[in-house]
């Protein structure tokens, strides 16, 4: 049961006025921090002073960021009060992750580095390893990492701490994400969108995230807008998103601990009105107007001031290693040893070099301690979803290509069970197209979310709903995957080409569970499920801004141990491979499989055991029986190109019975490579019965070509594969012009087939004449009426394929 108490006004006042030991803890823990900060930067030696700095304690290469840090822990600190006073469940979200060494060092001072890793001892020994280690070959990043305890957010590609918040607090109704976000970081697109994520929130059922802009006013190289915009427009424009703004501003110490403490004290109260209210039934269903901090320190705060005569401290030449030439200049390194000295570390650590009772005194205990958080290793709260069986949901299939159906209907109706009998784990992420997506059975279980006014004319819409459909694939993305790095479940719908939009993210999220699984504390969370539908092929009236397959590009190009292409040829396969991605931990599994109604090749039975195989002989649809010697192997992997691929086939083996042609379907594309490449890889046995290690294949692709000369590299006479696919011919036009324009219509695979067979078999000639004469039927056929061939649009395949 989500908490419903709210605080009383003593509680929160008496978090805003911290008493001076209060304060003093506070301090000394963020001098604490901001020495350790400053030290892994610098020092490779001599971690707490014991001797005066010398060239050779400092490291030879000095790498990191300084600038953001100090406001950075600043804010740390206060929120771990705030747990202490509390017991409130936080994570920290640094959007500036650039300012690792804060993270790091609030781990180590909190205990939790040094549990996980143990040579990073509370010790002096374990400050030195601590400092070397960071930025450093066999080290740890710069960034809030994977290797960071406490974080699902990494922040190096900067735009995202807001969808990653907003998606750690879906349905997790007693988290606070508290979400720094950087000045810089607010001018990006993805960030500038994700203000929104307040109009999808439920305070009755989800968490809450607290904002914190951090205005320190400068980037790596230059002012930021929001750093120098007039304050009153900062604070309009984010009243605008549906903010309380409140402000802090100052350098000023112990100053700046009373303001911020008093600004936290109201933020957090103020969630926990609305949460109360909307938990308590007095709530009349408005949007709350949630709390959002503005904190303007300066950049480099407590660092050098001055530098070589130029002002560092508050300008963007704080950002990065305000005092570059501490190896040779003794300047630099006496104005470093004053900057590390000015924080007192006699005062905060002790003579073995742990930190002071002073210092730990301001840690929160055990789980509450951020950097400890369950909700940051999210696999160790994940559940595994109660799944319906999906052999229910299949399609009738009484034999090969007679029955067509949209697929990606019987999907839908899965997730509906799923929503039903897992309501506040799982969640459908789509950029407003569910319905399109031929998904909208989910509106049967749940509506979708929305926390704005809601009309009378809107359907399945209320705050209630459980469907995240907002127009941005960066937040559907983002919010999917704050969702599953935090123990949930779900998958992203979306257009094929608009993929693209957030590719970066899927790139970014790879390469997070990449590291993940090479660290044994991390535990596997729910895989990215990525639905591609309304593909390049099928684009009927959105013409050549909708075609694009470049997902499938970037997925294979990730590692083995994390991305997953699938292309179920039709709806059987699809469930099969749902049912997977359902259960599967740790993965990126992209999907892609057109929403049209689409000739249905497989029974479920036979499905499944397809799928099992990742790719198989669809001996029905070729004429070798069997042989180890076919004329030729026809390949084909994507929906929409198998139906090429057999009809391809049935046109060889109805005007040239006596040629031996192979058909091999691909609905794991994964299996391609050799194994040592790819654990999905078939061996080579197993390769070489379906493709043989010596006859042509002619391979038929949803993507890119390319893609396929990339998967076979290295198999047995890999120069065998022709591979048509999409060659960026596209517009709005008839699903065959497509393919043929693309050069990959049945026609065309017909004469690949005849042009790089074995043996020329007696007729070829002429049946590529006709191919050709088809293709300029199909020309003058689709401009008349606008529509295809009636041969080709009512295709189906014989009687025989029954038989078969
Ligand atoms: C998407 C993206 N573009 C560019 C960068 C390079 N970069 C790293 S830090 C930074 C400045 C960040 O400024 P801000 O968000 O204000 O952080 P802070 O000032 O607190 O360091 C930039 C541009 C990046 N990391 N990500």
């Amino acid at each position: 049961m989500p908490r419903t108490d709210a605080p009383t006004s003593e509680l929160v006042d008496r978090l805003a006025h911290p008493g001076d030991d209060e304060v003093a803890a506070m301090d000394a823990w963020w001098r604490a921090n901001n020495y350790l900060t400053v030290g892994q930067i610098y020092l490779m030696a001599n971690p707490l002073l014991r001797e005066p700095l010398s060239s050779d304690h400092i490291k030879p290469r000095l790498l990191g960021h300084w600038g953001t840090s100090p406001g950075l822990s600043f804010v740390y600190t206060h929120a771990s009060r705030l747990i202490q006073q509390t017991g409130q469940e936080m994570i920290y979200l640094a959007g500036p992750g650039h300012g690792g060494p804060a993270l790091v060092a609030a781990g180590y001072l909190e205990g939790t580095y040094s549990e996980i890793y143990p040579d990073v001892s509370q010790d002096e020994d374990g400050i030195r390893r601590l400092f070397r280690q960071f930025s450093a070959p066999g080290g740890i990043p710069s960034h809030v990492s994977v290797t960071t305890p406490g974080s699902i957010h990494e922040g190096g590609e900067l735009g995202y701490v807001l969808v990653h918040a907003f998606g750690a607090v879906m349905d997790n109704p007693d988290l606070v994400a508290l979400a720094v976000v950087g000045d810089g970081e607010a001018e990006t697109g993805p960030l500038e969108g994700s203000w929104k994520g307040i109009s999808f929130l439920n305070p009755a059922r989800d968490g809450a995230v607290l904002p914190v802009l951090h205005l320190n006013g400068a980037k790596i190289a230059g002012p930021t807008v929001l750093g120098r915009k007039d304050p009153a427009e900062v604070r309009s424009l984010l009243e605008g998103h549906g903010y309380q703004v409140i402000e802090v501003e100052g350098a000023d110490l112990p100053g700046m601990h009373h303001r911020f403490a008093e600004a936290l004290a109201r933020a957090w109260g103020a969630i926990k009105a609305i949460q109360a209210g909307a938990r308590g039934g007095d709530w009349d269903g408005t949007r709350p107007r949630w709390p959002l901090i503005v904190l303007r320190t300066p950049k480099g705060w407590t660092g050098p001031d001055v530098v070589d005569g130029v002002q560092v401290q508050g300008t963007w030449r704080a950002h990065q290693v305000p005092l570059s030439g501490v190896k040779d200049d003794a300047d630099h390194r006496r104005l470093l040893e004053e900057w590390l000295r000015s924080y007192g570390p006699a005062e905060l650590f002790d003579d073995a070099g742990r930190p002071t009772e002073l210092v730990r005194r301001a840690n929160p205990d055990g789980d509450l301690r951020m950097s400890a958080t369950p909700h940051a290793n999210g696999g160790l709260l994940t559940r595994d979803l109660d799944l319906p069986d999906f052999r229910t949901y299949a399609t009738d299939v009484p034999s090969p290509a007679t029955v067509r159906a949209e697929s990606t209907r019987k999907l839908g109706e899965m997730m509906r069970d799923v929503y039903r009998t897992n309501p506040a784990l799982f969640r459908l992420f789509c950029p407003d197209e569910t319905n399109s997506n031929r998904l909208g059975a989910v509106f049967e279980a749940t509506d979708r979310g929305f926390a704005e006014r809601v009309s009378d004319a809107d359907v399945s819409l209320s705050r209630d709903g459980r469907v995240m459909e907002v127009l941005s694939e960066h937040n559907c993305h983002g919010w999917l995957e704050g969702y599953t790095l935090t123990g949930r479940h779900g998958w992203f719908a979306t257009y094929e080409a608009f993929a693209m939009v957030s590719a970066s993210q899927t790139i970014q999220h790879s390469k997070w569970l990449q590291e993940a699984d090479e660290l044994p504390w991390r535990a596997k969370v729910p895989s990215l499920n990525v639905l591609l539908t309304s593909t390049a092929w099928r684009n009927d009236h959105n013409g050549f801004s909708h075609q694009g397959p470049g997902l499938i590009q970037n997925v294979i190009t990730t590692r083995g141990n994390i991305g997953r292409v699938y292309l179920p040829p039709d709806a059987n396969c699809l469930m099969s491979v749902a049912d997977h991605c359902f259960r599967s931990r740790s993965y990126v599994n992209l999907v892609v499989i057109d929403k049209q109604p689409q000739l249905q090749w497989l029974t479920m039975d036979q499905a499944i055991e397809h799928c099992a195989r990742g790719a198989g002989v669809w001996p029905w649809a070729g004429t070798d029986d069997g042989s180890a010697d076919p004329d030729i192997v026809l390949a084909c992997a994507g929906d929409v190109v198998t139906m090429e691929t057999v009809a391809a086939a049935s046109i060889l083996r109805e005007r040239l019975p006596h040629f031996r042609t192979r058909v091999v379907n691909v609905v794991d594309l994964m299996t391609l490579p050799r194994r040592k490449d790819h654990p999905h890889g078939m061996d080579e046995t197993l390769f070489n019965e379906l493709f043989t290690d010596h006859v042509d294949v002619v391979f038929a692709f949803h993507g890119y070509p390319g893609a396929i000369h990339q998967l076979v590299h290295g198999r047995p006479d890999a120069d065998r594969f022709r591979v048509r696919g999409f060659i960026e011919e596209g517009t709005t036009t008839t699903p065959f012009d497509m393919v043929v324009r693309n050069r990959a219509s049945r026609y065309h695979l017909v004469m690949d087939a005849l042009n790089n067979a074995r043996r020329t078999p007696p007729g070829a000639s002429a049946l590529k004449e006709w191919c050709m004469a088809q293709l300029a039927r199909h020309e003058a056929y689709v401009v008349e009426h606008l529509e295809d061939m009636p041969e080709v649009r009512d295709w189906v395949l014989g009687d025989w394929a029954t038989e078969a």
